[in-house]
């Protein structure tokens, strides 16, 4: 059985969708980030990078999201989670969600997690005042180069949504007015209907 290593309100989110999605036999360990618990010992022997999500698979573990919703994917075929047989459409699945992994939420990372990449007090002020502009210009670029509609990919859903919706629900928090953004702002919304969607974020906030 697969095992989910999540915290609420966290990127791993997306991966949380995806197992449902996939009707994935899996089970959800939740870590308390209140209480640090990805910094514990216990935790760093399960994964050292110290950080969510990672999914303990029968082959090992695997972080890194873009990596893990693959993984979800290509175990799970019959969800038709992603174009496998495709080279070209799945390295474009590959290419949006490393867009997300290295860019987006890195820029994001720059507002609560500042101390990542500056000790001095008002480096870390200036980061977090230019966060939400980075984010922004991120979320245009997707917006207007990359999201094709309904679904990031077109017609079909596919690992790629899971994941830019979890992006989009951090936008007010993040200071980025979702009107800008009415395509995206209209998938978080359809995304939001979504039965998967709605169980796991009722799931994720009963546990917290
Ligand atoms: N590149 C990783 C990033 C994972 C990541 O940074 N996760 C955050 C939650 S959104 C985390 O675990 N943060 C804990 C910390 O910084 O202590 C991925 O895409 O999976």
């Amino acid at each position: 059985m697969l095992k989910l290593y999540y915290a609420p309100n966290t990127c791993a989110l997306a991966a949380h969708i995806a197992l449902e999605d996939a009707g994935a036999d899996y089970e959800a360990h939740r870590l308390d980030f209140y209480r640090e618990e990805q910094r514990q010992t216990d935790y760093l022997a399960i994964n050292p990078k110290g950080r969510v999500p990672a999914l303990s698979c029968p082959e090992g573990l695997l972080t890194e999201n873009p990596a893990i919703l693959a993984y979800i994917a290509q175990t799970h075929k019959a969800a038709n989670l992603a174009p496998l047989e495709d080279a070209f459409a799945f390295a474009k699945i590959q290419a949006f969600n490393n867009y997300l992994a290295s860019t987006l939420h890195v820029a994001h990372a720059h507002g609560k997690r500042a101390e990542r990449w500056a000790d001095d007090e008002a480096a870390k002020r200036e980061m977090l005042r230019k966060m939400p502009e980075v984010v922004l210009n991120s979320f245009l670029l997707i917006e207007e180069d990359m999201f094709k509609g309904p679904f990031v990919m077109g017609e079909a859903y596919t690992i790629c949504d899971p994941y830019l919706f979890t992006f989009a629900q951090w936008m007010e928090a993040d200071n980025v007015d979702p009107d800008l953004l009415p395509k995206l702002r209209d998938h978080r919304q359809m995304m939001l209907q979504r039965p998967n969607v709605q169980k796991i974020i009722a799931d994720e906030r009963a546990a917290d």
